[in-house]
């Protein structure tokens, strides 16, 4: 089982360290997120995330890797959904997966000059996974990190937005319903950015 990141406070307080500046108060929300570094194909859980597609046919990265594993039905039902827009989010069942469901997102291509728009369109990718899944009694969620691969978000900022969101719609009566955010980093600088950046938005309870 996958720690949260208020167990990990306690048994290894050097690996997630204290922030210098905590941008949100202590809250129970830290016994709600974990981070794992991995496969996120691999989870038995409610529900994973799918970095997508406009067209949500497949495509490379985590996307393919989801596609593999959870088999050609999976397609099948994508071909039903008619795409999803940038920023939107859409369920479909997991297949061969361990994981029950998969919550298939659009996040933007990165470009600077649109970076406003583009930190609005992930955060709304963030946001709208939650939503569905609360609408379709999913309580355990992981994500990876969206648009940072292939669309070329920045991964700092990427993060930020992640973390800003997460802790926001955990702290919100709707999200109540939530029991559980994983987020899923592959390479081990994720890890660390994750790793530094949580105690901001998740410091200890
Ligand atoms: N488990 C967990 N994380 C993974 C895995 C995995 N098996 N594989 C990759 N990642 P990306 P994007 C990480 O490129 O940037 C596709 O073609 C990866 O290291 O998959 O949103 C779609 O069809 C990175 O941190 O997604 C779209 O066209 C993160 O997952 C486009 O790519 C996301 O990287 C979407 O690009």
């Amino acid at each position: 089982s996958i720690k949260t990141i208020a167990e990990l406070y306690k048994i290894t307080p050097s690996v997630i360290r204290r922030a210098e500046v905590a941008r949100y108060k202590p809250s129970r929300a830290v016994e709600r997120v974990s981070l794992f570094q991995g496969d996120i194909t691999k989870l038995k859980i409610d529900a994973i995330v799918n970095a997508a597609n406009r067209s949500l046919l497949g495509g490379g990265g985590v996307d393919g890797a989801i596609h593999n594993a959870a088999g050609p039905k999976l397609l099948d039902e994508c071909r039903t959904l008619n795409g999803c827009e940038t920023g939107k989010s859409k369920i479909t069942k997991g297949y061969d997966l361990p994981a029950r469901h998969i919550i298939h997102t659009v996040g933007p291509i990165y470009s600077e000059k649109d970076k406003d728009e583009k930190a609005e369109q992930l955060a709304s990718c963030y946001e709208t996974c939650l939503e569905v899944a609360i609408e379709n009694e999913v309580r355990h969620v992981a994500f990876c990190s969206i648009s940072t691969g292939i669309y070329s978000y920045p991964i700092v900022a990427a993060t930020r937005i992640a973390l800003e969101t997460a802790r926001d719609v955990l702290d919100s009566e709707k999200g109540s319903k939530i029991e559980r955010i994983i987020f899923v980093v592959w390479s081990d600088k994720d890890k660390n950015v994750y790793q530094t950046l949580i105690p901001e938005y998740f410091p200890p309870y």
